[in-house]
């Protein structure tokens, strides 16, 4: 009898420590952030075309609600169509339509929580020649 409440107590003690431990892994554990792989139009790009929209591929899933991004022009006007969103069939993708567009330069403002609840925020510019 003793002996099983002993046990029972190592075995408690033992999933507190397991679930510290995943605790700490899932704090620390890497990939779960959302990073830029790349973008369309790229970083810093020169571009001879008025793309149709931007696009922001990152490297892990963003939540849809939280997603924000944004296209402004020199004087700090949006320019976009007001339609980003996280892409319906690919949920690493934050998109925005734009409109033609005249020469300029253009900034590129976004926002994004990842699956671990960490918010990311960046902008690029490229500009339209
Ligand atoms: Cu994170």
């Amino acid at each position: 009898m003793r002996a099983r409440a002993r046990w029972r107590r190592v075995l408690a003690r033992g999933a507190v420590l397991i679930g510290a431990g995943a605790l700490l892994l899932s704090a620390g554990g890497a990939g779960a952030h959302a990073f830029v792989a790349r973008s369309e139009p790229r970083t810093g790009a020169t571009i001879v075309e008025s793309p149709a929209q931007v696009r922001i591929w990152f490297d892990g899933p963003i939540e849809r609600l939280y997603a924000v991004i944004a296209v402004l022009d020199r004087d700090k006007r949006r320019v976009d169509k007001g339609d980003g969103r996280v892409s319906p069939s690919d949920d690493r993708l934050l998109e925005v339509g734009l409109p033609p567009l005249p020469p300029g330069r253009y900034r590129v403002s976004w926002s994004v929580v990842a699956r671990d609840g960490h918010t990311r925020e960046g902008d690029f510019s490229f500009l339209l020649k």
